[in-house]
């Protein structure tokens, strides 16, 4: 039967060395057994020392690409990464309410681990007005957490009291990941809540390696996936942690600075 096999769509930019953005997401959906499209919001030029270009779709283009998909498939669940500015936010966020992508799973992607910024200063509050209260699921990293909410995150009170803010805002389930910048570290805790208000801590061993490109890419791509195949908010949240683990453990040594987790790590769903 036509359309019945979980469909997934990515909403994200290109970065061309496949560390991250929809090259990623499409590896990651690939690995969770799910069938994945890609709405182009940018393009970057980029290496694992970092971007050097980048180049935003025009929004015409972008609300192409959902109109066609729409037409010809079902999606099931959505999932978002880089959205460079307040167009581009607008017209994610109307596609968003005019067709039925599913869940969305919202990840807020603001700077990367080199620094580069991705989303324009002047669009965060657009981020917060029209795209946050329409998440199913958020995941912000600490940055990105600090920065949406105004608060400093040094515990995990902290981070539920970040993860209220946000729900707060209106986004039903909310994952704050913790911070693994610390090379003492022994673990990387995570704090979730639910959209009934319950909340746990997902701890996984510190792993000291410099190949972290595209950590939240797979790990918002594999709720999203996990999602469309029905599994429940709180079991996609906890099989992205462990997979993204996995990712990170098995180092692919590609590129010559900050490389990509290794997306073809042994891994069964
Ligand atoms: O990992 C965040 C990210 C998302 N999307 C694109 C990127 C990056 C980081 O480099 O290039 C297109």
């Amino acid at each position: 039967m036509v359309n019945q096999f979980p469909q997934v769509l990515t909403i994200a930019g290109s970065d061309c060395d496949g560390s991250a953005g929809l090259q990623a997401d499409m590896n990651t959906f690939q690995r969770c057994g799910v069938y994945g499209m890609s709405v182009l919001t940018a393009a970057v030029a980029g290496n694992s020392y970092g971007i050097f270009a980048s180049q935003p779709m025009p929004t015409e283009f972008i609300d192409k690409q959902f109109a066609v998909l729409t037409e010809d498939f079902q999606i099931n669940a959505c999932k978002t990464g880089m959205l460079t500015d307040t167009k581009t936010i607008e017209t994610v966020a109307r596609n968003y309410q005019k067709y039925d992508l599913g869940p969305l799973v919202l990840d807020p992607v603001i700077i990367t681990k080199h620094g580069d910024m991705l989303l324009e200063e002047d669009a965060f509050e657009t981020l917060k007005e029209k795209l946050i209260p329409q998440a199913t699921v958020l995941t912000p990293n600490y940055y990105e957490a600090v920065k949406l909410t105004g608060i400093q995150i040094e515990s995990t009170t902290d981070a539920l009291k970040a993860a209220q803010i946000l729900q707060k805002m209106g986004a039903k389930n909310v994952m704050v990941k913790g911070k693994h910048n610390d090379k003492q570290q022994t673990k990387v805790t995570d704090l979730v809540l639910l959209e009934d208000k319950t909340s746990f801590t997902l701890s996984e061993p510190f792993i000291n390696t410099t190949h972290i490109n595209g950590t939240g890419d797979l790990l918002s791509a594999c709720i999203a996936a996990e999602i469309a195949k029905k599994t429940s908010i709180a079991d996609a949240i906890k099989q992205a942690k462990k997979f993204v683990t996995a990712a990170i453990a098995d180092q692919l040594d590609v590129g010559h600075k900050y490389g990509p987790v290794n997306h073809l790590v042994k891994y069964s769903f």
